[in-house]
């Protein structure tokens, strides 16, 4: 039995850049939820009759969601739901999930890096058959359903247990409960060398992997302190709750600051690794060390073929527009191609489906490969730990051999949140005019090669996505890059990404803020920051 419900339409329920994220009071609102999850059943056929997969990363308001989204699948059709134990799916392990029992896609709960709670942030996405976010053909379908909707499909039955593993049915839909830990630590243990990682510990190497409350700790615990015989206590924060225990879970120096203490204690263990709210991020920190996430992809291309999974070598590499061109530099060395797309995992599907790229990253601190198509926290550590226990060297002999071999770019992010958002397009349309006149021009010492908004297309299908950041390219190899968040739910926030290209060792011990100085003050002048956004420094470094 199932009712058609009578709804009308939401403004603004268009998904940035990686789904649909509000404050949790907005979802709460009657309807919210259910017109945005109706436009996902109108747009995409094929779930009618079809498998679906559904979790999130146990957030507050998560359990409540997937009670809705049950009903819903019920009641448009779907003939099998999958969904993780306690409503648990990490995005990676969603990924994995899907592309393992063949589902039409998967709708993934969670606000990622934002804050959670009553007052915090929640959020959907929908991913396709691959795996992957949809590309925006799709997420602008599901957006222009939500602008014409009139009524959505409930299915007239009780919550379902999502406790219990095993198999079930609610309003005539088979269902599925299942503990994709062992889904996605089978998919490791596939890829990486558990054996000789088993052997690093045994040898008494240490770690701490902090979860920071969030949807990791389950991944973590069972494969570092389980299968790979870490001491208990390794995983720290490991239990998923859904304020996320007051931890903002975004692994970076700035918010991950109990792990970065850790690391730069007089015992820090030998490797400091971090996840974000739905553990599709990883930070690797060595002893005193943070490696960027841009190092980490360049480093992890460079010696790919020392891991099983990657021994053949990597078909090509790919990063997102902002983050530092150190992976282009081994790519070249190498001779594969390397791919510079927009900003958000999406258009990292295409070039992963047609194995043109192997290896593709973030500056935002996410990795991951063609095992799955969604960044992967847990896997970067494991890649990581893998390399530490196949070359039995430090994390910092390992970075400040790649910068001897390659050179150093020096790169940071600063960002300005929570900024009027009228100022801040304000401030983009004003660097929009400048760019014709820029090329040419010498800042404090720089000379402006090229400027331009970006824009890209998509080699493999064509499509064209347009202004995706500024960049403003300097003579020497420099680059400052402006863009506005498309996952912050309050004002606006403003990303500037530097980088700076240094080839020899002499100058690779420097400061990344003082090397980066006067980018920083030519990237506050150009956008004239202060004048139009009121603030002098930003809230974050990265
Ligand atoms: C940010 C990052 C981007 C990342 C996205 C989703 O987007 O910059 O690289 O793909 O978050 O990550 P934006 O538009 O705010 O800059 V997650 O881990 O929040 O799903
Ligand atoms: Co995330």
């Amino acid at each position: 039995m199932s009712k058609t419900i009578a709804t009308t339409a939401f403004a603004g329920q268009r998904p940035g850049t990686s789904g649909l994220r509000k404050k949790v009071t907005v979802f709460q609102q009657p309807h919210y939820l259910e017109n945005f999850v109706q436009a996902i059943f109108d747009s995409v056929p094929e779930l009618n009759g079809g498998v679906l997969v559904v979790g999130g990363d146990g957030r507050y308001y998560n359990r409540t969601a997937i009670q809705t989204i049950l009903k819903m699948a019920a009641a448009n059709g779907v003939a099998k739901v999958l969904v993780g134990k306690g409503g648990i799916l990490s995005t990676p392990a969603a990924s994995c999930v899907i592309r393992k029992y063949g589902a039409v896609g998967g709708i993934v709960l969670s606000a990622s890096h934002n804050p959670g709670g009553p007052d915090g942030d929640f959020g959907i996405k929908y991913n396709i058959s691959n795996g992957g976010p949809a590309p925006e053909a799709v997420t602008e379908a599901i957006y222009a359903r939500t602008q014409t909707i009139t009524e959505y499909q409930l299915a007239d039955a009780a919550d379902y247990n999502l406790d219990t593993l095993g198999e079930g049915e609610l309003a005539g839909m088979q269902v599925v409960v299942l503990d994709s830990v062992l889904d996605y630590s089978e998919l490791m243990a596939s890829l990486f060398d558990f054996a000789a990682i088993r052997a690093w510990f045994a040898a008494g190497h240490t770690m701490r992997f902090d979860s920071l409350s969030a949807v990791s700790g389950p991944y973590a615990k069972h494969i570092i302190e389980g299968v790979l015989g870490a001491p208990a206590g390794t995983v720290v924060n490991g239990e998923p709750l859904e304020d996320f225990g007051g931890h903002h879970p975004d692994p970076n120096p700035a918010h991950a600051h109990e792990l970065m203490e850790a690391m730069f204690a007089a015992d820090a263990p030998d490797l400091g690794a971090a996840s974000d709210g739905d553990a599709d991020r990883n930070m690797i920190v060595g002893k005193k060390l943070a490696v960027t996430p841009s190092d980490s992809l360049a480093i992890m291309a460079a010696n790919a073929t020392l891991i099983p999974g990657y021994k053949d070598g990597l078909a090509g590499v790919a990063r997102s527009m902002p983050t530092s061109q150190a992976v282009d530099v081994v790519a070249k060395a190498l001779g594969i191609e390397s791919f510079e797309t927009p900003t958000g995992w999406k258009f990292f599907g295409n070039l992963l489906d047609a194995n043109r790229a192997t290896l593709c990253g973030e500056e935002s601190y996410g990795t991951s490969s063609n095992h799955v198509r969604e960044k992967d926290g847990v896997w970067a550590v494991l890649f990581w730990l893998n390399l530490l226990a196949a070359t039995g060297k430090s994390v910092t002999e390992l970075v400040s051999a790649h910068w001897a071999r390659f050179g150093r770019h020096f790169y940071s992010r600063h960002d300005f949140e929570g900024l009027d958002t009228d100022a801040a397009n304000g401030l983009m349309e004003h660097l929009r005019g400048l760019l014709g006149g820029l090329a040419g021009q010498k800042l404090h010492g720089l000379t402006v090669k090229l400027a331009d908004d970006f824009a890209y297309t998509d080699p493999i299908d064509g499509s064209v996505s347009e202004k995706q950041g500024i960049r403003v390219l300097f003579e020497d190899g420099s680059r400052v890059v402006y863009r506005l968040s498309g996952t912050g739910t309050e004002g606006a926030t403003l990303r500037v990404y530097l980088e700076r290209y240094v080839a020899d060792t002499a100058g690779h011990g420097e400061d990344t803020q003082s090397a980066l100085a006067a980018l920083i003050t030519i990237s506050r002048e150009l956008a004239q920051i202060a004048e139009r956004t009121g603030r002098l420094q930003p809230t974050v470094v990265t």
